[in-house]
């Protein structure tokens, strides 16, 4: 099958087979991938670019795993180590109020010392204080570090979580799914097929859920593809995943530094693909933490629909990456990327909610 043909199929909507993506994604001149995902989104988005306020609380970058990848993590006592205490916590959500943000997205090292139990305190208490904000917490690894050494099965877990508090789950901590990938930059975390059943588990739950693919290392593009089938089989079974975010490896201060960073023409790609690919996924987000301002404004040409949100400098993971250290975005500043990219900024919450002032 030639392009073209994959092409016309697309534009009719049907869905792409690994063989049929793997071409489009190799051979498709850049311009017909922005074009068919830029339907596909408008299909799904019309002329809406979605945004939140939100801001990221991070308990600690004290984690028992040693990812690769990660700029973040440290060893307890090491120079930049931090583990906040509970009531540090809320005095970061307390100085926040008054910022207008409607999500608190919590993530963090996966601390040896720390269980389920001062998890919930933390959500509990965080709800106590800020009863309206949606607490989006914490990636499936730390989810199911805490809950397994808890003794407890997934389900039960997420359901104390959620009687906490806790309504939605960020998209961290999937990396690529591929064993022989997995194994060479995150082999102490858990594995995919972890990760996809506590997604799966917290979407029988009623709990929604974000997904992320950490791409431009040593992962190929066969990789990539059947890191988002597995995501889009996901799907099909639940309807849980409300955006996909691919991640961009940031190269600064960790051990695959030597590897360097892939090409803005791969991230476009990246994006444009994963909007094809995962043609059940409402909501493809464009971090701009992660590509910086610029490259965030011409994703939105790529199949992006969603930018993320003000973020209000409150999250270290890129900057200790190599990204802009004093990460934040004004409302004024995201109506002005959405507009130059010909679409409209539309405020969100958590679960795509519209916001109307
Ligand atoms: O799981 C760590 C990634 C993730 C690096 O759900 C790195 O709305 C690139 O998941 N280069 C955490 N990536 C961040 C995350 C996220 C971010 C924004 C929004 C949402 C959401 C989720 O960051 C980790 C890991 O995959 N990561 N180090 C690095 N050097
Ligand atoms: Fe720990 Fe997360 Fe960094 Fe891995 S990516 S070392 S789990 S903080």
């Amino acid at each position: 099958m030639r392009v073209e043909e994959i092409a016309e199929r697309v534009a009719r909507h049907e869905r792409l087979d690994a063989a049929e993506a793997k071409l489009l994604w190799e051979e498709a001149p850049l311009w017909l991938l922005a074009r068919l995902a830029s339907e596909a989104k408008q299909r799904v988005s019309g002329d809406k670019v979605f945004y939140n306020r939100n801001y990221h609380v991070e308990p600690t970058n004290i984690c028992r795993f040693a990812c690769r990848f990660c700029s973040y993590r440290r060893h307890k006592g090491e120079e930049g180590a931090w583990e906040y205490s509970l009531a540090e916590i809320i005095e970061q959500v307390e100085a926040r109020r008054g910022c207008g943000a409607t999500e608190v997205h919590i993530v963090g090292g996966v601390h040896p010392d720390r269980d389920l139990d001062y998890y919930l305190e933390m959500i509990a208490r965080i709800k106590a204080v800020e009863p309206t904000i949606c607490v989006k917490a914490f990636t499936a690894v730390e989810l199911h570090y805490m809950i397994t050494r808890a003794g407890l099965s997934l389900s039960e877990g997420l359901k104390r979580l959620k009687a906490a508090g806790m309504e939605s789950i960020p998209g961290g901590g999937a990396e690529i799914f591929a064993e022989e990938i997995r194994r060479e930059i995150c082999p102490e975390k858990c594995s995919a097929e972890e990760w996809l059943a506590l997604h799966e588990e917290a979407h029988k739950l009623g709990i929604d859920s974000n997904a992320t693919m950490l791409y431009g290392h040593i992962e190929g593009i066969d990789h990539r593809i059947d890191h988002l089938m597995r995501l889009r089989d996901l799907q099909d079974r639940t309807g849980g995943i409300n955006a996909f975010i691919p991640l961009k490896f940031r190269s600064a201060n960790n051990s695959m530094e030597a590897i360097g960073e892939t090409s803005v023409v791969d991230d476009m790609r990246t994006l444009a693909m994963s909007r094809l690919i995962l043609d059940n996924v409402p909501h493809i987000k464009a971090y701009w933490v992660m590509y910086g301002k610029e490259v965030a404004e011409m994703a939105l040409q790529f199949g992006a629909d969603d930018i993320d949100g003000t973020i209000e400098d409150s999250t270290k993971i890129y900057s200790m990456a190599g990204a802009d250290s004093r990460p934040r975005l004004t409302i004024g500043e995201i109506e002005k990327m959405c507009a130059a990219a010909g679409y409209r900024a539309v405020e969100r919450d958590t679960h795509y909610n519209e916001i109307k002032h």
